[in-house]
């Protein structure tokens, strides 16, 4: 950014920014901002060389545009700390009180190929994404760790609704008023077209087990070839630990109070598994009878334990 950077941007506009109420957008919750600016969102009209990178919130987003920008510099640290990731990645349906850029503004100001993030559910994608055969990568996580990561986020995140005083077996999303809405529409609307759209479907357990051979997945679908010590520095420069240090993409870009990492740090375990010292027994079970009945029209190989 040119004359003010995004970090002053949030910082000045910090006193109008509120925990913004959810407003729905063909059924799915989406912040006030978003959803007042929905027409220009959904007109966006993308390069065919662009790549949206799509998540459910928490699934492993950052993780992956990280991965991606490495991808595409080669495995070059400094390149990639040019900027923060929100500013080398645009978020693409993301609007906020004025100055901060929205997606689209930061979008207008940078030449193809763009790495593009969204959290849209697929039926809210812009058309222009699929007309174009833009590719896409969709990131999806378990439902249980994913729900917990969504719940320290939004305690930690003035932007999103409350959560409520304590977790409670994570009832406030699985009530699917939450931004972005619900998380089971979420991975099987991008699941089922995965094959008609050419979508590469990835998931954060997977990462976890084995981050080399999920780089090698996306620097294929990508059609990129890095050398193999170039992948051996990506998987290093990704790993949790190595993120959660790098101002360019751990979110210190968003001063406190906006999000306040004190509360919970934007890179908080990244672990599978987390649900277990969250989920009591009882609340397990009643979410593992929920799950059974919303995921039976698919089959999505899920893992909440590697
Ligand atoms: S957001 O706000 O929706 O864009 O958040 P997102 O980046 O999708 O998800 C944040 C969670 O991903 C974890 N994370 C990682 N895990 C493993 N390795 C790496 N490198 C990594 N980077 C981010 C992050 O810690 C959040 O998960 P939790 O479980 O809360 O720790």
């Amino acid at each position: 950014m040119s004359e003010m950077s995004y970090s002053e941007a949030i910082q000045k506009a910090s006193a109008s920014i509120t925990r913004f109420p959810l407003i729905p957008v063909r059924g799915v919750p989406l912040m006030n901002y978003i959803a007042n600016n929905w027409d220009s969102i959904w007109a966006f009209r993308p390069d065919p060389s662009d790549l949206l990178v799509a998540t459910y919130p928490k699934a492993g987003t950052t993780w992956t545009q990280e991965i991606i920008d490495l991808l595409l510099h080669n495995g070059d640290a400094e390149i990639c700390k040019r900027a923060p990731t929100p500013v080398r990645s645009p978020f693409l349906e993301i609007c906020s009180p004025p100055p901060i850029p929205s997606g689209l503004d930061l979008l207008k100001k940078m030449d193809p190929p763009r790495v593009i993030k969204t959290h849209l559910p697929f039926q809210l994608v812009p058309p222009g994404f699929w007309e174009n055969k833009c590719k896409a990568i969709y990131v999806a996580r378990n439902a249980k760790d994913n729900l917990v990561s969504y719940y320290h986020f939004d305690n930690m995140n003035l932007t999103q609704p409350e959560p409520g005083p304590s977790w409670e077996g994570g009832y406030h999303i699985q009530s699917h008023n939450v931004s972005w809405g619900s998380w089971y529409d979420h991975v099987k609307g991008y699941w089922v077209e995965r094959e008609k759209r050419n979508i590469l479907y990835l998931f954060y357990e997977d990462m976890k087990e084995n981050p080399r051979r999920e780089i090698e997945r996306i620097m294929r679908y990508m059609d990129l070839s890095v050398s193999d010590e170039v992948i051996d520095r990506i998987v290093e420069l990704t790993s949790f630990k190595n993120m959660k240090e790098n101002p360019m993409a751990n979110y210190s870009c968003v001063p406190a109070p906006v999000f306040d990492q004190s509360i919970s740090p934007f890179m908080r375990k990244g672990e599978v598994g987390d649900w277990t010292n969250h989920f009591t027994p009882e609340q397990s079970k009643m979410f593992d009878e929920d799950y059974e009945k919303q995921m039976k029209d698919v089959n999505i190989p899920f893992r909440t334990l590697i």
